[in-house]
């Protein structure tokens, strides 16, 4: 074994556990294939340490790994999703770990369908998901002499990869299955953030992606026996919080008027109940886990701009990656603000300013400055939250219920046509925003691609607790309807769970991962319905500053970059239900409606 990073084999087979007889090194099958043995042995330990998810896409190099699979999921212990294109297969990976916390497995064969991987691993690592890449490739003793779909596959995520094992198949004699086992117990414990896992020098002991390149010679895979029996041993990690909790880098922090809690994505509830603790207001983005609450300050965009609310504040805690506005930031480069950054599950630790004081917890200590319950802390979070309320407002005016039960035939007539006009009125990117949310509750999943739609949400939902998932860590357009729909495959696993998942993207961001609506023959159909809001192309870049002295032309063909695609032809062909919903009426019903099958919902937006 040859490990690329951190180079500590010793601490690897320190990892065995209790009893595990390594020196047995029995075979794990008696296959007549040293690739099928091995692969065998792979997935044993992974699925021992407690992988339940392996996404594949076909080839021939890989076959070993994909045939075991197979047999793996025959036995019962194992989900096996197939996917043709490896950028469809990572992004589901991805979606499938942010579901359950576990890692899953993406196999593929050598060359380009490694580098396909690629947008899905550096979203891994940058937002903290667990992630275990497998590749396939030739042997040493044939890289860099020409040989077919071979390149350079030890290191090529970089420092994307929390650590890259080049492994190989044996040449000769059996396989070590206790070795084995071993490296793929420390992959795991590495993906799940372990403290005391492998990694590679500088990669930070987050949860993240793994690689494990695995070299295999010919005969490339042959029939398999039975398989090892299971002798489960999942990897239990404590998460980030409570080993933050734990121990190392605390701050304490009083309770002190004119302190903020910021909540970015992927922040958690923490930063609701912390918000709490200080007597702070919570300016909490959509995808942070902690929209909700009474200190949540809706309109935060407005507010920050105000002297006597933004303009007032002297500490900020920051929890997660806030994204998505201009002035978050701001505030955190601000002259006399003090910074208090809590690290999460993201690679980095959120500091523009590059001048915060970052911890890994928090400790509330009410002193002189008060307690959270009192008169000015009540005070404080209540001018930011009635604030909030005010700039949210409502998109229109609320209905004269009255009218509806009036004496006067003629009043309620009049209440009647309003409903009814209201619901056929198209539907802005608010009402739709609005919709979504509405109909979303917590046995459902919303996952919100990157661009103008996430930010139209962020800005105006009423707190609620639900799950909502965005790929903030790179906020790529790429791999969002791969990623809803491996939230949804495992969110549905259970089958006793009636939720559905929902996926609001641009039309531009369902074209980029158009491939990911493919699902083979005999592949398990998400409960997903994807909501696009077509307006044409990329009506984000109308908001550029250079928007206003640009040439038209120019910024409508590098820019905006136009298409007239039939969504619902592509829906068709990919064999996807489609609906248009022009009208807010037929988005209620689109949306509530139970679909077999997959569906898209077009919705038609004014550019
Ligand atoms: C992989 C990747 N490529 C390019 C971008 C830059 N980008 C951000 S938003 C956007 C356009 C999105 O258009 P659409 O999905 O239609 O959303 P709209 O803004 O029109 O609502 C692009 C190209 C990106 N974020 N990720
Ligand atoms: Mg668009």
């Amino acid at each position: 074994m040859v490990l690329h990073g951190g180079d500590r084999p010793d601490a690897a087979e320190s990892e065995l556990p209790e009893g595990a007889d390594r020196a047995a090194g029995v075979p794990s099958t008696t296959s007549a294939s040293l690739a099928s043995d091995y692969a065998v042995a792979l997935l044993a330990g992974l699925v021992d340490a407690g992988v339940r998810e392996l996404v594949l896409s076909p080839g021939s190099r890989s076959q070993a790994i994909a045939l075991a699979a197979a047999e793996f999921e025959r036995a019962g212990r194992l989900r096996l999703r197939v996917r043709i294109d490896e950028r469809s297969a990572g992004f589901l990976a991805l979606g499938l770990a942010v579901e359950s916390g576990v890692p899953a497995v993406v196999v593929t064969t050598s060359g380009t369908a490694v580098a396909n991987l690629h947008p899905a691993v550096l979203e891994a690592h940058h937002s903290g998901v667990p992630m275990i890449v497998l590749t396939a490739d030739r042997p040493v003793e044939l890289r860099g002499t020409g040989a077919n779909q071979t390149t350079q596959q030890p290191g090529v995520f970089g420092v994307a990869v929390r650590i890259g094992h080049d492994l190989e198949a044996p040449r000769a004699g059996a396989v070590d299955s206790g070795a084995v086992r071993t490296v793929a117990r420390a992959a795991v414990a590495t993906a799940l953030g372990a403290p005391d896992a492998d990694r590679a020098p500088g990669a930070p002991s987050v949860p993240g992606p793994v690689h494990l390149n695995v070299a295999f010679r010919e005969p490339l895979s042959a029939a398999l026996d039975a398989l090892p029996a299971a002798r489960p041993e999942p990897v239990e990690v404590a998460s980030w919080s409570q080993a933050a909790r734990a121990g190392a880098v605390r701050v304490e922090v009083d309770v002190e008027p004119a302190t903020v809690v910021v909540a970015g994505h992927g922040a958690g509830p923490e930063a609701e109940s912390l918000a709490r603790g200080l007597g702070a207001p919570l300016v909490a983005e959509v995808s942070s886990g902690s929209h909700f609450g009474p200190n949540l300050a809706l309109g935060f965009r407005t507010l920050l701009g105000e002297p006597e609310l933004g303009g007032a504040v002297r500490r900020v805690v920051v929890l997660g990656h806030p994204t998505l506005t201009r002035q978050v930031p701001a505030l955190l480069t601000r002259p006399g603000v003090e910074v208090v950054v809590v690290r999460g599950a993201a690679a980095d630790a959120y500091d523009p300013g590059r001048s915060a004081t970052v911890v890994d917890a928090v400790d509330v200590v009410d002193t002189a400055g008060g307690a959270p319950d009192d008169r000015a802390h009540r005070a404080w979070v209540g001018r930011w939250v009635h604030a909030g309320r005010r700039v949210v407002g409502d998109d229109e005016a609320a209905p004269d219920l009255e009218a509806a039960t009036s004496d006067d035939g003629s009043a309620r007539a009049q209440f009647l046509r309003g409903e009814v006009a209201l619901l056929r009125r198209s539907v802005t990117r608010r009402a739709l925003a609005e919709t979504l949310w509405r109909v979303t509750w917590p046995h459902d999943r919303l996952v919100l691609g990157a661009s103008r739609l996430i930010r139209e949400v962020d800005e105006v939902v009423p707190g609620k607790k639900i799950r909502v998932h965005a790929n903030r860590g790179l906020a790529g357009i790429d791999g969002t309807i791969a990623t809803a729909a491996g939230i949804a495959l495992a969110s549905q696993v259970d089958d006793g769970a009636p939720g559905v998942t929902r996926v609001l993207v641009g039309d531009l961001t369902l074209l980029h991962d158009v491939g990911s609506l493919l699902f083979g023959e005999g592949e398990v159909r998400p409960r997903l319905q994807v909501v696009v809001g077509n307006d044409g192309g990329g009506t984000i870049f109308d908001g550029l500053e250079v928007a206003a002295t640009a040439p038209v032309d120019a910024m409508r063909r590098v820019q905006f970059t136009p298409h007239s695609v039939q969504l619902a032809g592509l829906a068709t062909a990919y064999g996807w239900h489609h609906v248009l919903a022009s009208t807010r009426a037929e988005l209620d019903q689109a949306l509530a409606r139970a679909w077999d099958g997959p569906v898209l919902v077009e919705v038609p937006l004014a550019r």
